[in-house]
């Protein structure tokens, strides 16, 4: 595979970015190698700048469902644009997003539109805070609610203890509000609201994980933690950014059961455009300003052309009552093929799939189901076989701790494509 070009460009980036990329996920570190600098996509494939064409599973992080370019989503955005691309005034644009996502997530009953995930679980967070007038949040170790201070903590050692900040730049007082407890485990999140129950604020999950890959919960775990909530009068908030119109037409909690307080949302809703929301509890979310004290605001929130393109994405999905269906089915595909793949070449992995979302864990764990068994994953294997996959045509997402995507565009062939690539490179992983 040539990637000249795509080294020059790194390079070159690097003279004026931090490590050459705007999110160190693309860093492509953790695998040991260089990013590759794409030059279009279509579909389901990607192209790079040195021409190389792949399957691509990772669908920039989750946004793009429907694959690349889809028509639909292209029309809404090159129509829209034509009219102005800001103004920093309402539009019915935005009216429309708030009612489509209350239609498909009947649970959020009022939504505030923002730029990213990120800021969606930050002011999520400051309203829970606002609302209840408590300054404890619970999130659990390997779950990523983006960059805001208050969610870039780890557990430090166990699962039950203030946080210790990820990284420089947190304050020790942003960091003793945050607790943190252990996915899939109940008791940790028991023993949490023992100790701190009427000082904390909110909880935070995502539902369904993707950024430890992706992790199943427990139906027991996540009743418990909708019901100790309840009972302390904590805010639940599920973020949903990935899972959000990924797992079901009404996300993660349509396929749990489970009716979250507030839901934070991102990624598809934006059609591949800069898009966050949060939203719920229309008595918890009067209390944003103007209605309320609780402050948010942003200058490109319900950007126009993002509403177009998340529109245009969420109408596309709704225009074919059989699109979940069909998903399943080229997902259970994938699956089903790296699953025999993997029994052939003997190469311990666990394959956790999850509607269109799926992570192959390279452990000797006979199940991935918490954070302490994705820790035990051979990162070296992981990265031998990314880097081997992309020589066969293959993109997965460059780190063993993420989320791979299938989108309405992956065709049949590419899936038996991938399976057949799959066990080839397991075969050259035993050598
Ligand atoms: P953004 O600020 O990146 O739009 O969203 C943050 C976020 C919040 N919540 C969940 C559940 C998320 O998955 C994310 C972002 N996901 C990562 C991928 N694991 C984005 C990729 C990146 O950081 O470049």
């Amino acid at each position: 595979m040539r990637t000249e070009k795509s080294i020059e460009a790194f390079n070159r980036a690097l003279k004026s970015i931090p490590g050459g990329v705007n999110s160190p996920a693309r860093a492509f570190k953790s695998v040991g190698s260089n990013p590759l600098f794409i030059e279009k996509a279509d579909g389901s494939a990607i192209y790079d700048i040195d021409g190389n064409e792949f399957i691509d599973y990772v669908g920039s992080w989750g946004p793009m469902i429907l694959g690349h370019a889809h028509p639909e989503v292209v029309k809404a955005v090159r129509e829209t644009a034509g009219s102005g691309t800001s103004y920093g005034a309402p539009t019915i644009l935005e009216t429309q997003m708030a009612e489509l996502i209350g239609e498909m997530i009947p649970s959020v009953e009022s939504v505030r539109m923002v730029n990213s995930g990120t800021e969606a679980t930050m002011s999520a967070l400051r309203l829970a805070r606002g609302f209840t007038g408590r300054d404890m949040v619970i999130k659990f170790e390997g779950c990523y609610h983006g960059h805001g201070d208050s969610f870039l903590i780890k557990a430090g050692s166990g699962a039950l203890t203030h946080g210790e900040p990820d990284s420089p730049g947190i304050t020790k007082g942003t960091a003793k509000d945050t607790l943190t407890a252990g996915f899939n485990d109940t008791g940790s999140v028991e023993n949490l609201f023992t100790m701190h129950g009427d000082k904390i604020a909110a909880v935070i999950i995502e539902p369904v994980t993707g950024n430890m890959g992706v992790i199943e919960p427990d139906r027991e775990f996540i009743q418990t933690i909708r019901t100790l909530c309840t009972w302390y009068g904590a805010i639940l908030i599920f973020d949903e950014v990935m899972t959000g119109f990924r797992l079901a037409k009404g996300g993660a909690q349509e396929l749990l059961g489970i009716t979250p307080d507030l839901t934070t949302l991102g990624k598809i809703i934006g059609g591949g455009l800069p898009v966050g929301a949060y939203g719920g509890r229309k008595d918890i979310m009067d209390s944003l300003s103007p209605s309320g004290p609780v402050y948010q605001a942003g200058t490109l929130s319900g950007n126009p052309l993002a509403m177009a393109a998340g529109i245009a994405t969420l109408q596309t999905i709704n225009s074919n009552g059989e699109f979940y269906n069909e998903l399943e089915k080229k997902s259970a595909l994938l699956e089903k093929g790296l699953c025999e793949n993997l029994h052939k070449s003997g190469i311990p992995a666990v394959v956790n799939r999850v509607g269109s979302m799926f992570t192959i864990f390279f452990t000797s764990e006979k199940k991935v189901s918490a954070y302490k068994d994705v820790m035990t994953c051979d990162t070296e294997m992981f990265a031998r076989f990314i880097n081997l996959l992309l020589d066969e045509g293959v993109y997965m997402a460059p780190s063993q701790f993420e989320a791979c995507f299938v989108s309405s565009a992956h065709s049949e062939s590419d899936i038996r494509y991938t399976i057949d690539k799959c066990q080839k490179i397991l075969d050259r992983l035993k050598e």
